[in-house]
């Protein structure tokens, strides 16, 4: 099964209730990039990267179709099915651009799972159970609202709450914290999430100014110099997020030391067949992961729960979607719903989300 055509589309995706504000970055609407590999035996697999606008990591969403279309020529007439060479022949095409090449590994997942007819779930390893639980993360907000909204969330069933901080005076940030607390206790589980906008300064004081509140500290600050540098006075647990750009990242954040956890990302780390390499480093220091993506639609959550139904449930932190931000659905039958604060796993072969005809308009380039 060889690849006979790459087709590049571009979708934007309007931010309800927008615009979404994180610690250094404030975004109205987010521009998604879709890949459609077609093969020689007619099949059709759908990739998709989104950066979460252009700040938030070293990504754009031009970066991505400039990339894929640099690669595209190449990888017209390679195996299809075989993710690796397929990762190595990116690689020889194109230094870097992990985001990009994730959504030609989504797809080839996709296109396997449609040859074998199995689920990508299974493809990498075997699912749990039927559905994985996810998390609500708040934007940036005035405490009382944000401890509405938690209060809201918890109602509607999330087992988790990742609290959005940083880019304000740090004393609002932890009136937020102590209010979301108050509000929900420990019947939810918190992540405060800095996105790298505190300075070490903030950070240890949130952290003494909270000790009794059970919550993990995540990318609080903008390095791992500087995460390092303030981790052993720290009373809370740290994940690390955006620094995890690769899998040399990963692997020196582990073997310092330097995090109890990380917040996942599928096409940050090259998609899924690197993030399954991560998850079982994880599973080998029993620490605890989130499985999600910076943001897409659905074949972006399709590919985050596949992954998360994969992993140890004692370690899996939970699976964040785009889906409550997205007034749209590219498969409107079988799209990725969040049930009760929890997604069910899609059935059918492959991704197990098939987007409707003409979803995503006329491809913005074709090859092949
Ligand atoms: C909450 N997320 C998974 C979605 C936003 O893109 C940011 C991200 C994070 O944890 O940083
Ligand atoms: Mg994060």
């Amino acid at each position: 099964m060889r690849i006979a055509e790459l087709h590049i589309y571009q979708k934007d995706l309007p931010v309800v209730g927008g615009p979404y504000t994180m610690a250094r970055a404030k975004v109205d609407a987010l521009d998604s990039t879709i890949v459609q590999l077609v093969t020689d035996c007619g099949l059709t697999g759908w990739g998709e990267t989104c950066p979460v606008g252009p700040t938030y990591q070293p990504q754009h969403a031009l970066g991505a179709r400039a990339a894929l279309a640099q690669m595209a020529p190449g990888l017209i007439g390679e195996p299809a099915n075989e993710t690796l060479t397929l990762r190595r022949t990116m690689n020889a095409l194109l230094n870097g651009h992990n985001y990009a090449k994730a959504a030609i590994d989504i797809a080839a997942m996709d296109l396997i799972g449609k040859q074998t007819g199995k689920r990508i779930c299974d493809l990498l390893g075997g699912a749990t159970g039927d559905r994985v639980p996810s998390y609500y993360a708040t934007g940036v907000g005035a405490p009382d609202d944000i401890a509405r909204l938690a209060g809201e969330k918890l109602r509607e069933g999330y087992p988790r709450l990742q609290i959005k901080v940083g880019g304000r005076p740090v004393e609002i940030d932890i009136e937020t914290i102590r209010k979301v607390w108050e509000t929900v206790g420990r019947d939810m589980r918190l992540a405060v999430d800095g996105n790298r906008g505190w300075t070490t300064r903030d950070a240890l004081r949130v952290s003494r100014e909270c000790p009794e509140i059970p919550f993990v500290m995540e990318q609080p600050c903008n390095t791992m110099e500087e995460i390092a540098a303030i981790r052993g006075q720290l009373r809370h647990a740290v994940y690390l997020d955006e620094n995890t750009e690769d899998l040399n990242a990963v692997l020196r954040a582990v073997s310092l030391g330097l995090c109890d956890g990380f917040g996942l990302k599928v096409t940050r780390l090259g998609g899924l067949t690197p993030l399954a390499t991560v998850r079982d480093i994880c599973a080998a220091r029993s620490m605890p992961h989130t499985c999600d993506d910076s943001w897409g639609g659905d074949i972006i959550a399709a590919a985050c729960v596949h992954m998360a139904a994969t992993v140890n449930p004692l370690l899996l932190e939970g699976v964040w979607i785009a889906g409550p931000y997205i007034a749209q659905h590219y498969d409107s039958r079988n799209g990725v719903r969040i049930v009760d604060g929890h997604i069910p796993v899609p059935g059918g072969p492959g991704l197990g989300i098939e987007p409707d005809d003409g979803a995503f308009g006329t491809p913005v380039a074709s090859f092949g």
